[in-house]
């Protein structure tokens, strides 16, 4: 069997996704994800002008040597757009040899450990009132945990929240140009213990908690707010601080208990390997698509589990149904899993749901998978070739003052 032709699409079925096809010579085919939001031409011309061409007539089975050569023979190694583009092409060639052995991927990884793959949603809210009401709708839906964002009083357009806009995909609609959100620290740690005593005081310890500071903070802050949110007892606390200075994170522990979760911007081991090896965090966010792939994802997975390390892969709205199968199949074989971020199915996107059908279902808290061979996902190019890419900018965050911050 041969690599015989390699498709890219970049198509906005509500929002923008790239989709990578790798058909045979024998017409079995693989999709990966490549999706590298706000930069999706970026990794589309990657993989068109300088992966593409040496993969043509490969064997597909040959799944880690293509890795590999797509990795130390690019030279120029790691980053989000190299990384989103080889994850895209190991994807699809983990979906091949799953259909070509007539297996679920996650059989070939080594089978089940679990009966299903425990999801947190996203609640949010204009007010601490309208984000509890949202928390109260996700336990009733059997949720076993939930994310908190939000708005901060004072703060016009706050992370994670989607103001007058009805849902993510709405939300990413009309950034041509990058949104410019303020940010304010001292109002953020004002608030944000109150959100999670109230959410504490009107649905007790039961249900898990996580919120996402998105890199906002610097360390001495971040244990701040560690140390005040301890008494609410939250799964984890979400990027608290930027990634790039790892040395930061054992300052936080150093003053609190509260677990910490890093890693949905890494792109390689490489990146958490300090982080992980200090056990200054306690679950890995990294995702197969900016992760570089299924191979390099169970070799994370593997080295975090040896410091009790849990995988909690990023899910959010801009990973494309492709990329939330491959999880399912990684998160129901790897030992350590923790919790998978999970942003629904988009059954109310019917353009979403045009061009990719996927085998995931979700019940009681949980994510179920088929057993489809391969990853189970169907892409229809005609659908995706009706929504044109659009070009879309995530927001950039100043400082009342004006300077420019992480957003
Ligand atoms: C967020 C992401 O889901 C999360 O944890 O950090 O939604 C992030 O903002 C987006 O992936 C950026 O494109
Ligand atoms: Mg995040």
């Amino acid at each position: 069997m041969n690599i015989k032709e390699v498709k890219v699409f970049v198509s906005c079925p509500g929002r923008n996704f790239v989709t990578l096809k790798i058909i045979t010579d024998e017409g079995i085919y693989g999709l990966g994800d490549a999706t590298l939001n706000g930069r999706e031409k970026a990794v589309a011309a990657y993989l068109e002008e300088h992966v593409i061409p040496c993969l043509i007539g490969r064997d597909p089975h040959q799944i880690e040597d293509i890795w590999q050569y797509l990795y130390k023979g690019a030279y120029w190694r790691r980053g989000p757009v190299t990384m989103a583009a080889i994850a895209a092409v190991d994807m699809a060639l983990w979906d091949i040899k799953g259909k070509v052995a007539g297996l679920p991927v996650y059989q070939l990884l080594g089978g089940k450990s679990r009966a299903g793959i425990t999801a947190y949603g996203h609640a949010n809210g204009n007010t601490i009132e309208e984000t509890l009401d949202s928390l109260g709708q996700f336990i009733d839906q059997g949720y076993k945990a939930v994310r908190l964002q939000c708005a901060i009083p004072g703060l016009a357009g706050t992370y994670g929240t989607l103001g007058d806009k009805k849902d993510y995909f709405e939300l990413q609609s009309d950034r041509p140009l990058p949104p410019e959100q303020p940010w304010s620290t001292s109002k953020y740690l004002n608030f944000i213990p109150e959100l999670f005593r109230q959410a504490r005081q009107r649905y007790g310890y039961d249900i898990g908690l996580v919120h996402d500071v998105h890199s906002r903070l610097s360390p001495i802050e971040a244990a701040q707010l560690g140390k005040l949110l301890e008494p609410y007892k939250l799964m984890f606390l979400e990027d608290p601080s930027p990634a790039d200075n790892q040395e930061g994170y054992k300052t936080i522990r150093n003053h609190t208990t509260i677990p910490l979760a890093i890693g949905e911007i890494f792109n390689t081991v490489w990146d958490a390997k300090d982080l992980i090896t200090s056990q200054s965090i306690d679950y890995l966010r990294t995702s197969i698509t900016h992760g570089g792939g299924i191979t390099p994802l169970r070799r994370m997975a593997d080295f975090a589990a040896m410091y009790d390390i849990r995988m909690a892969p990023h899910g959010a709205p801009d990973l494309s149904p492709i990329c939330h199968a491959a999880h399912a199949h990684f998160n129901i074989w790897a030992p350590n899993f923790g919790v998978q971020e999970f942003i629904g199915f988009g059954n109310e996107n019917e353009k979403l749901n045009s061009v990719f059908s996927h085998p995931l279902s979700f019940k009681d808290g949980y994510i179920h998978l088929g057993d489809k061979p391969g990853l189970g996902v169907e892409f229809n190019e005609a659908e995706a070739a009706k929504y044109k890419y659009k070009r879309s900018y995530l927001p950039v965050t100043r400082l009342e003052d004006g300077t420019l911050w992480y957003w």
